[in-house]
């Protein structure tokens, strides 16, 4: 994973998957919980993709295992138009619901064949490689559904708060 570079804003949390749970509420006509084995009962995907980081890398062609968001959020029923996944160690992130259905998004513990490493994200991690990277948001616990836009911690410091990596929406118009 040399060519995979680490980009993490503070220290890397550990929890471990006994420890871990992954939370569906706020909007919802079913507020959701499932432990680490409910997860991994749950269908898994096996996700080929490139994904983008805004700093200018790409990656092409990597491979995760994870649960779709349209099975979880299936189960929740959102009522609500807005994502906000929240994580291990206060990292936060927002997106449109519209952009995590419809097979573009995942919950991930897997990569290349292996556990998702600690450094990536492990346990699990938010992936949506539609959109630059920091919206996969690493250590993933939960998403909150909200009725209106709640920018997460990039998008109040200053990245784009869409994020699309083929319209070049690197930066918020704090930085223009
Ligand atoms: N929890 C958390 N998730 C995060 C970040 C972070 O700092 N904390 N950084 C984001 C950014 S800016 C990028 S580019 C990717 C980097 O993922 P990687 O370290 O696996 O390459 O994670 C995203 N998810
Ligand atoms: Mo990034």
């Amino acid at each position: 994973m040399q060519d995979f570079p680490v980009l993490t804003y503070g220290p890397t949390p550990q929890t471990a998957p006994k420890d871990w749970t992954f939370s569906i509420d706020g909007s919802v006509g079913t507020a959701r919980r499932w432990t680490w084995d409910e997860f991994q009962a749950l269908p898994q995907e096996r996700i080929t993709t490139d994904i983008h980081c805004v700093t200018s890398w790409s990656k092409l062609d990597t491979s995760w295992t994870g649960v779709s968001l349209d099975l979880l959020l299936g189960e929740a029923q959102p009522t609500g138009a807005f994502v906000t996944a929240w994580c291990d160690g206060g990292y936060t992130t927002n997106l449109p619901l519209a952009d995590v259905t419809g097979g573009k998004a995942w919950i991930v513990h897997g990569y290349e064949g292996a556990p998702l490493p600690r450094e990536h994200g492990g346990p699990a991690r938010l992936l949506v490689p539609h959109l630059y990277f920091w919206k996969s948001a690493k250590w993933v616990r939960g998403i909150t559904i909200t009725e209106s836009n709640e920018p997460g911690f990039w998008e109040q410091n200053g990245y784009h708060d869409h994020g699309d990596p083929w319209t070049e929406e690197r930066y918020g118009p704090a930085w223009r």
